[in-house]
């Protein structure tokens, strides 16, 4: 696959609480480091996303007396799964990923920092009608095809995907450079909606410039 001049990567949560020994760390997720480097230079577009809780956040564990990391809970917006503390604003588990180093970034977005509601996709927060602003931003810029490499595959990269289609944006998931919790099936479970939705999987080594 060709990369386009007016193409875009969106690099998502490559953040030390999801590498091996942070707080939420997905199985091998440092291991997206490498390639994201390896196909950032061949885009001229690169926008990095954040998790970016506050300490009490709502998908915490925490923050529901009683309830267990990887419980599911009924939210005012529906089914949320709770999750340890993780990406709270400011520490060192919020942080990029010391080996990602793509200063040539446009935008830094950072998501999941109302209290009261998660953001998966970069998109819209988890009670699907808060916008992040990337949409109108990607319009403003003339952006119509997105990239997305990074963690979790099965949850902001996978929302995110999916959440660009449905904004008419085309859609390119990036699998060797992702890397899934798989909780309960959720990397099969994303694959099926990609499918429907038109998402593209490609490899790296697909990529030509
Ligand atoms: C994510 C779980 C909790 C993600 C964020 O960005 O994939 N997953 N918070
Ligand atoms: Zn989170």
């Amino acid at each position: 696959m060709q990369i386009e001049s007016n193409d875009v990567l969106v690099v998502t949560d490559v953040q030390n609480d999801f590498c091996p020994g942070g707080a939420l760390a997905v199985p091998r997720g440092d291991e997206v480091v490498a390639p994201i480097q390896s196909i950032a230079p061949h885009f001229n577009h690169v926008i990095l996303t954040q998790d970016w809780h506050p300490a009490n956040h709502t998908s915490f564990a925490t923050s529901h007396p009683g309830k267990n990391p990887f419980e599911s809970i009924e939210l005012a917006y529906g089914k949320q799964t709770l999750w340890p503390p993780h990406c709270v604003q400011g520490k060192v588990g919020a942080d990029f990923h010391p080996g990602l180093n793509l200063p040539q970034a446009e935008l830094i977005l950072r998501k999941g920092f109302q209290p009261e509601v998660d953001s998966y996709s970069v998109f819209y927060e988890n009670d699907r009608l808060t916008p992040t602003g990337l949409a109108s931003y990607l319009r403003e810029r003339g952006f119509t095809r997105v990239f997305f490499a990074g963690l979790a595959y099965d949850y902001c990269v996978g929302y995110s995907a999916l959440d660009a289609r449905r904004l008419g944006l085309s859609a390119v998931v990036v699998r060797d450079a992702c890397r899934a919790i798989d909780l309960n099936g959720s990397a099969a479970a994303i694959e099926a909606h990609f499918a429907k939705a038109g998402v593209t999987v490609i490899n790296s080594a697909d990529l030509t410039s």
